[in-house]
């Protein structure tokens, strides 16, 4: 999955593709690069950031989506926290709705299991704004999991096929360090819960610490834990490096890997 942010304050490519013309350029090199699923977002969800309004949402994303949708055969998903947001994007050709609120908003289930999108349900302690102010658990995989089957229930109860439901443990929202390793390192066990699952640890923070340099560029460090999350059978990998996380990906499968 390569992210389109189409926002001004994206942690790591705030404001390069807020225009759509540039987006869509961006977009379009993505599927030069290989890759299935493009997710377009118009509101930054990093830590401390700003809620937009359902309009100003609207009207960034949706030129975008429109050309996507009549341009190019991949499939789009939409990142939003609204309802109204997800349901204009599926009518414009969207597929997928990602919402990092892990649909509590019953009018988000409503859209999903009405429109028949796919579904990718993220874990978040808190919100953006305050979520990294010392976040807690008593067992950050037990939780998540938990949170995350809690989540799958509820949409397959509101008439969602379970086949449409994506699951994410949500790296870097309201989890420390220690919090980011432990979901990575038992992304084995998520897997296991039976719904295919998508792990967006691009260019993060947390990566810095991983490699012992908090000022390194992140793209190695981004593609290293790509492998390691397809090995534990990873399906979703979302990214703002394409190319490179492909490459290695075919270069690790031929060379014996994701045996
Ligand atoms: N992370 C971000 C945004 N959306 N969606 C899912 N499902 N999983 C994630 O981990 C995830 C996500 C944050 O990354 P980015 O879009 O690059 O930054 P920003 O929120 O600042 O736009």
């Amino acid at each position: 999955m390569g992210i389109v942010n189409v926002t001004p304050d994206s942690f790591s490519d705030g404001g390069r593709f807020l225009d759509a013309d540039a987006a869509l350029a961006h977009a379009r090199t993505l599927v030069a690069a290989g890759v299935d699923l493009l997710d377009v977002g118009g509101e930054s969800t990093r830590p401390g950031a700003a809620q937009v309004s359902e309009n100003e949402e609207l009207a960034r994303v949706m030129p975008v989506i429109r050309r996507l949708a009549g341009e190019l055969d991949v499939p789009i998903s939409i990142d939003t926290r609204k309802a109204g947001v997800a349901e204009a994007a599926i009518e414009a050709g969207a597929e997928i709705i990602n919402d990092v609120s892990g649909c509590v908003d019953p009018k988000m289930i409503e859209v999903v299991a009405r429109t028949g999108a796919g579904v990718c349900v993220m874990h978040m302690q808190g919100t953006p704004e305050t979520m990294q102010q010392e976040p807690q658990y008593s067992d950050v995989v037990a939780v998540v999991h938990a949170y995350l089957c809690e989540r799958r229930d509820a949409l397959i109860a509101a008439g969602v096929s379970r086949e449409r439901i994506c699951i994410d443990p949500g790296i870097g929202f309201g989890k420390t360090y220690e919090h980011n390793l432990a979901l990575l390192q038992n992304c084995r066990a998520l897997v296991s819960l039976g719904s295919p699952v998508l792990v967006g640890h691009s260019r993060k923070r947390f990566l810095g610490k991983l490699i012992g340099d908090e000022n390194a560029d992140r793209t190695a460090a981004t593609v290293g834990v790509a492998l390691g999350l397809a090995e534990q059978g990873v399906q979703v990998l979302r990214v703002h490096d394409v190319r490179p996380v492909r490459e290695a990906l075919l270069a690790f499968e031929k060379s014996g890997g994701l045996a």
